[in-house]
């Protein structure tokens, strides 16, 4: 349990720490009840800040065996946040003795236990609960560590050096923040590989997971060394130690963690098999290997000064690794799939009452801060950054960068500045991506006349918490021009609005083209613009860009939804024959394809109406999306049928982006198909499938249509012994519920010997299923609202910052009808009233009421 008033801490109050650190030296003797932990750091006054004779350090949950300086007794005054004591004029040693208590640790931060083995999550805060510190990433050093214990696999950070019988010794040379500190024991084993850098070094890799899953870290081995590969041909950069080794996790709060030289993963991004994983997971575990390698310079070899700057390791690293999975993958499908994952996350957030800046400037509790808005519309930023000044300039930049900074903790107004030198530009009104929150609304305003194309263009970013006011940004606005015979007229040019206004004509010989805006999604933006059901056509035909070709079809098919829910509307015949033509067409990757087929989610549907100043209502949102997917299906059942048929591509599976591609346009087909075919093909191909994509593609096309019983229980008898696994079966059945029973068959689910909730993945699989079934989630009863804030009362003493990172299932509330608002107002005061509310899950609800 944290402190009770806990104090909001400020970017402008950022002050050095008084004292710099040589050298950290550390000792465990593991046990899991009273695990000893022995430190002797080397303390010098640091010349940036003001001269003190205080060393105050921080430190939560240790019991202090004894603390020196320089060999002698010392007094130290201890709270539950840290101690405090009197320290020499000059340089001191600091030795303390700690003892913590791993197996009692179910926050999974700090030093902890997962089924035996001993592990360690310190981001953002979690050192200090492993011993007394200066816990801030602005305090770098180099770390000596040794681990004694029974267990066979001893690691740390950096390069091993020594080891013998009960003990090993690590030497990470490379200064750090205590953020990235990481120690892992356990029975473990390796699954091997080596890399030889650009620069002749080499460097072992193992990949340790526990005994019996080895045969499935081939695929994460592989990601790695891609990695290492893309990150020195595109940036120059390499790796600097001996080994890189990732340890995966069952119980981890998050995806995994990139200390330096020793990663460890939640194990879901790391174990994959064709029968346990489907290629999403494949795709993820490419993404987050390479997101976390990547860290190893951007985030680890300059680090953050403190964390208000977090999108300054993050969002230059969710960029990198979206760059390489565009390269590995198509860059086309990857950047749909970002805008789409933008979309659903970054502007839900950003339009409620937990919008942030990208750089926020205060946090309670700054875990609450690994965010969206950090993560995902700080990459976008990036992007944007790219654009402005070109490839050329970005890549400039760049090795500035690494040339300026390697070695310091930076802030945002060093990051801009090296592309300010490097390329000359002034960068003072783009830095408002950083401190403004919102997004940003674009108007466009078409008119033709005689030869001529005007488009008016105005941006507006609504009020957000704490931001009333909004200045203009610098949008950078991708577009190009279309001949109504469908040829481009103009190839795709950029303009940089940085007014409120901007107009832009085009002399186009009499005839009339058709714009094509915000190519390639080129800023983080809402764009209002009233086209025809024709233009949108129009566009999803011939657009020479594929993402604004896929946002064509996605406006059109928003366009029939929305009009089936508010007007009783039914689909055209222009929209289900472009889609048809969309299906035939055998150019179009099939990946692209199956993107452009899938309908708009219902949160994104919910949002949409919410937008247009309409209140949502889930059933309708839902039937809408159910009967126009009929119809659909029923319209193009032949070709349908001719694509799932056509994409049964023969031969072993394999893993890559275009056999995946191919299963993903087949799943899609089977969805459709499977209403109008009472689920015969899906159920066909349950049976058949022999890997998890397609196995777990039909028990979705069946339980989309209410069948199912039957295969959700062969699926358990099948898998009950893989975690992973169980964790999708908890999730599809949550997911797909139907409404009106979906709090039922959650709670009944919770009663489950296997539902062991005290595992995040577990936990997330079967609460975060009910939440992301929208329609199930809103039911009238409100009983779903109950089963999720019992839950999360009963998870946040456990583990306050899962818990409070799945409070955002409410942050939506507002845009329902006055029931539902009152119905989750009421469950968010019961959370905000559960007696010991971790100081996390306070802060989150507190923003979310408002
Ligand atoms: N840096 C970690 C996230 C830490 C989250 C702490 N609550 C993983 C990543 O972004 O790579
Ligand atoms: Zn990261």
């Amino acid at each position: 349990m944290k402190d009770a008033a806990p104090q909001a801490v400020h970017l402008s109050e950022y002050r050095p720490f008084s004292h710099l650190i040589d050298h950290v030296a550390l000792t465990f003797r593991l046990s899991p009840q009273g695990t000893r932990v022995i430190s002797k750091i080397a303390f010098r006054p640091n010349p940036e800040a003001a001269p003190s004779r205080e060393l105050k350090l921080d430190g939560e949950q240790l019991k202090l065996i004894s603390a020196r300086i320089d060999g002698r007794p010392v007094n130290t005054e201890v709270t539950e946040t840290g101690l405090t004591c009197a320290v020499p004029e000059g340089a001191f040693v600091w030795e303390a003795e700690v003892e913590i208590a791993p197996a009692d640790n179910t926050a999974l931060e700090g030093l902890y236990m997962s089924n035996g083995m001993y592990c360690t999550q310190c981001e953002a805060e979690g050192f200090r609960k492993i011993t007394y510190y200066p816990d801030r990433p602005d305090v770098m050093a180099p770390f000596d560590v040794r681990v004694e214990s029974d267990l066979p696999v001893m690691l740390s950070n950096g390069n091993p050096t020594a080891q013998g019988k009960g003990w090993a010794e690590w030497h990470d040379p490379w200064r750090k923040p205590a953020y990235l500190f990481a120690l892992v024991a356990g029975d473990l084993v390796a699954h091997s590989g080596r890399f030889t850098t650009m620069e002749g070094r080499d460097v072992a890799l193992n990949i340790w997971v526990r005994p019996g899953d080895e045969g499935k870290c081939d695929y994460a081995l592989d990601a790695l060394i891609r990695s290492m590969k893309w990150d020195e041909e595109v940036y120059g950069r390499a790796y600097d130690l001996d080994v890189f080794n990732i340890v995966a996790v069952d119980d981890f709060n998050m995806g995994a963690m990139e200390n330096k030289g020793l990663n460890i993963f939640n194990s879901k991004y790391v174990l994959a098999s064709p029968e346990t994983a489907t290629d999403r997971d494949y795709e993820l575990i490419e993404g987050i290997i390479a997101h976390e390698y990547f860290h190893n310079w951007t985030g680890n070899r300059i680090t953050c000064r403190d964390w208000f700057q977090l999108c300054l390791k993050e969002g230059l690293t969710v960029f990198r690794d979206q760059q390489f999975s565009g390269d590995m993958r198509s860059a086309a499908v990857k950047r749909i799939e970002s805008v789409l994952q933008l979309r659903a996350r970054q502007f839900r957030e950003d339009n409620g009452p937990l919008a942030h800046p990208v750089r926020p400037e205060s946090y309670i509790e700054i875990n609450n801060f690994y965010t969206a808005t950090v993560y995902e519309k700080g990459a976008e930023v990036i992007g944007m950054l790219k654009r402005l000044v070109g490839d050329e300039g970005y890549y400039k930049a760049l090795d500035l960068y690494f040339d300026r900074h390697d070695g310091q903790a930076c802030t945002i107004e060093d990051w801009l500045k090296v592309f300010e030198d490097a390329t000359g530009r002034d960068l003072a009104q783009f830095k408002r991506w950083y401190s403004q929150s919102g997004t940003p609304r674009l108007h466009v305003e078409e008119s033709f006349e005689g030869s001529r194309l005007t488009v008016r263009l105005r941006q507006e970013t609504p009020p957000t918490p704490g931001q009333s006011e909004k200045l203009p940004q610098v949008i950078p606005l991708a577009f190009g021009l279309l001949h109504p015979d469908g040829h481009e007229m103009v190839g795709t040019q950029m303009v940089e609005m940085d007014e409120v206004e901007t107009v832009l004509t085009f002399d186009t010989e009499g005839v009339r083209p058709v714009l094509s805006l915000l190519r390639g999604f080129s800023a983080p933006v809402i764009v209002e613009r009233d086209l025809t059901a024709e233009d949108r056509a129009f566009l999803l035909a011939h657009d020479t860009d594929p993402f604004n070709r896929w946002e064509a079809g996605r406006a059109l098919a928003k366009d029939v939804l929305v009009g089936m829910i508010t007007k009783g509307s039914v689909a055209g015949p222009d929209y289900l024959s472009a889609l048809e033509q969309v299906l035939r067409d055998d150019g179009l990757d099939p990946a692209f394809r199956s993107l452009a087929l899938a309908l708009p989610g219902e949160d994104d549907l919910a949002q949409t109406l919410a937008d247009g100043g309409m209140t949502p209502d889930p059933a309708a949102i839902h039937g809408a999306r159910r009967k126009l997917s009929l119809a659909i299906a029923q319209h193009l059942s032949g070709v349908l049928a001719d694509t799932y048929d056509a994409m049964d591509v023969p031969g072993p599976y394999t893993p890559d982006a275009k056999a995946a591609g191919v299963r993903a346009l087949r799943l899609t087909a089977l969805g459709l198909l499977s209403r109008v075919d009472g689920g015969r093909r899906a159920a066909r191909q349950f049976q058949q499938a022999d890997n998890m994509t397609e196995q777990l593609g039909a028990l979705t096309a069946l339980l989309t249509i209410g069948e199912g019983g039957a295969q959700v229980a062969d699926f358990y008898r099948q898998w009950s012994h893989d975690r992973l696994v169980l964790d999708k079966w908890f999730n599809l059945q949550a997911m797909y519920a139907p409404p009106e029973d979906a709090a039922g068959i959650v709670e009944k689910l919770s009663q489950h010997p296997d539902f062991d909730w005290r595992n995040p993945n577990r936990f997330r699989s079967l609460i975060g299923g009910l939440a992301a079934n929208h329609a199930g989630l809103h039911e009238a009863s409100g009983e779903s609202y109950e089963l999720i804030a019992d839950w999360l009362i009963r998870l946040d003493p456990k583990n306050p910052q899962t818990a409070a990172r799945m409070t955002t299932i409410f942050e939506t509330w507002r845009r329902y009808d006055a029931d539902r608002q009152q119905m989750m107002r009421a469950a968010l005061e019961r959370i905000a009233a559960a007696p010991g509310l971790s100081r996390d899950s306070t802060e989150m609800v507190g923003r979310i009421l408002g």
